[in-house]
């Protein structure tokens, strides 16, 4: 025990703390400038060894910013079933990351008291990085904090996020959530999309074309490692894929929601099918552009939909009787809440931004659909549901269209990485559903009609003046700001609003949307006033955006 501690300091002094600096570990894990992430690496690779030993499985630290831009670099931690690490766990990240480096054993040894943490228990970590410039050695220095504890490590190299999360998923099911390497994850996914397609009967070749927009960053990558897998079953053309442009540079999966706009680099004829990737594939959005040269946006509402919709038409036909769900947050558009809860008929749920509340809601149903807006989601399904679907699918006795249905959902829980949201794994869904239904993204895009929306932020002195309730939907603090916001959105129709302080940027965050653009954006103006004056805004007044 005293020598793993004496290779803690020794190893601690090649990773050192600049002192001061202090970190959240904030609503997906560490992100920053990559300059000022060494320490915060080797100190996550300290805590993914204890927290493997704490729970005696594998556990799986990601190296990545996501959408931010190239110069910034993060990390987060997984946790055995391929979730996101406990909230206990993310207050302990941020305690390591900020002790000075003359504290970082007394920090290191409270942790391991707290969690009566056996330090005999053997330790096993599953390392994967993005694209970055810096991640190599980003990535270096979280096997380094492994080893100093004695922990062993399994370096994947460059792999999606939630490649990642499926291995260290697949590593502690002992295989029966399928085989811990990448092609094992490739081979589980196509064959069941493969599967799933012939389902599709007469799809021409013109149908099976998809353009993916890879935001030059690793989810390019491993599309192109995938696509022989495919066996045309799905005909790829790849832009934006790291062969030239700057990774999330005006392209990628966050720059189209937010721009409302196609990336650059990419050719888009009338009609076809369009997606992009954000910069660790974890998150995907849809898109085209009509024979007027419109752009139309598909987005995590509108995947969410599409596939739960896909979901209940198939339990029907197979006679199951499961609950299936829809998760989303305060930002889906109101179109997709009404047309989910009063048209589909199925159980929608808000809860509050961020990928684990999300999860964990879903996970209260037979089947739970959960996607943000900005394009991360993905389906779960219960044990009991996956038996039940499973023991259908095996029944010899079934007629046709049961037969057929059961066969699919059987199929569709195989092609779904039911870990984490999944671009390529979603992406494969998406493209399967909308064969097997001869469905164009015309006809998808039109089963219900986005209300016009705005974004907007606001600088505040302080966003914990901002406190929230009901899923973010009203605020309870400063006093005086929901009253207003009550009363602006009352002056116009079919109008929403609300406010939430960032959990990844220092702003207050401003939604509006309303029966018209001009509405939505003037709403989202006069609350960004409102929160400026009531909750101690910096810097010049909000300007109105028209
Ligand atoms: C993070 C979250 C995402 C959320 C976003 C909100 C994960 C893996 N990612 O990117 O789910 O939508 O933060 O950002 O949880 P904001 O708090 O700045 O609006
Ligand atoms: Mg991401």
């Amino acid at each position: 025990m005293m020598s793993e501690f004496q290779e803690v300091s020794k190893q601690s002094g090649v990773h050192p703390k600049p002192a001061g600096l202090v970190f959240q570990y904030g609503t997906a894990g560490f992100r920053t400038n990559a300059k000022l992430l060494d320490h915060i690496m080797f100190r996550m690779g300290l805590l993914a060894t204890l927290r493997s030993k704490t729970t005696k499985a594998t556990i799986g630290v990601m190296v990545t910013a996501s959408h931010n831009p190239e110069e910034d670099n993060g990390v987060k931690l997984v946790d055995p079933m391929g979730e996101m690490v406990s909230p206990t766990w993310e207050v302990y990240a941020t305690q390591l990351a900020n002790a000075e480096q003359e504290d970082l054993l007394a920090a290191l040894k409270d942790i391991i008291e707290k969690e009566a943490v056996n330090m005999s228990q053997e330790a096993k970590v599953f390392v994967g990085k993005d694209t970055r410039g810096s991640s190599a050695r980003l990535s270096q220095a979280v096997l380094d904090g492994v080893s100093a504890l004695g922990g062993h490590s399994k370096d994947y190299g460059l792999v999606t996020t939630p490649q990642l999360h499926y291995m260290v998923c697949c590593q502690n099911t002992q295989g029966k959530y399928g085989e811990a390497t990448v092609e094992g994850y490739y081979k589980k996914l196509s064959q069941a999309f493969i599967k799933l397609s012939k389902n599709a009967s007469n799809c021409t070749d013109d149908q099976k074309h998809l353009s993916v927009d890879g935001a030059n960053g690793i989810g390019a990558l491993k599309v192109r490692e995938m696509e022989s897998h495919l066996k045309k079953e799905l005909h790829i053309s790849l832009f934006n894929d790291g062969s030239e442009g700057k990774l999330n540079h005006q392209c990628g999966a966050d720059f189209v929601k937010v721009q409302q706009k196609p990336p650059t680099g990419m050719e888009i004829n009338p009609g076809e099918r369009c997606c992009s990737f954000d910069g660790d594939a974890d998150r995907i959005v849809y898109y085209y552009s009509d024979s007027e040269g419109t752009f139309h946006l598909l987005d995590g509402d509108k995947v969410a939909t599409l596939i739960s919709t896909f979901l209940k038409e198939l339990l029907t036909s197979a006679g199951l009787d499961l609950k299936i769900a829809v998760v989303q947050t305060a930002y889906a558009n109101g179109s997709s809440t009404n047309y989910l809860e009063n048209t589909m008929k199925v159980i929608v749920r808000c809860t509050k931004t961020g990928v684990k509340h999300l999860h964990h809601a879903a996970q209260e149903f037979d089947i739970g659909v959960y996607f943000e807006a900005n394009g991360h989601g993905t389906v779960l399904f219960s044990k009991a549901a996956e038996e039940k679907i499973q023991q259908l699918a095996e029944n010899s006795s079934l007629i046709d269209e049961k037969k057929r249905a059961a066969l699919l959902l059987q199929n569709t829980i195989n092609v779904i990485n039911q870990t984490v949201g999944d671009a390529i794994s979603d992406m494969l869904l998406i493209e399967a559903i909308l064969a097997i239904k001869g469905m164009t993204i015309h006809q998808w895009d039109a089963i219900y009609t986005d209300l016009p929306n705005r974004q907007l932020k606001v600088k505040v002195s302080d966003c914990r003046v901002i406190d929230t309730t009901d899923a973010e939907r009203r605020a309870v603090s400063p006093a005086g700001l929901q009253e207003a916001i009550d009363t602006l959105v009352k002056k116009y129709r079919k109008a929403r609003s609300f406010v939430r302080p960032s959990g990844t940027e220092d702003v207050v965050r401003v939604y509006a949307e309303a029966e018209t653009q001009d509405s939505a954006d003037d709403l989202a103006h006069e609350v960004s006033l409102a929160v400026y004056r009531l909750a101690g805004g910096v810097g010049g007044e909000p300007k109105p955006l028209h």
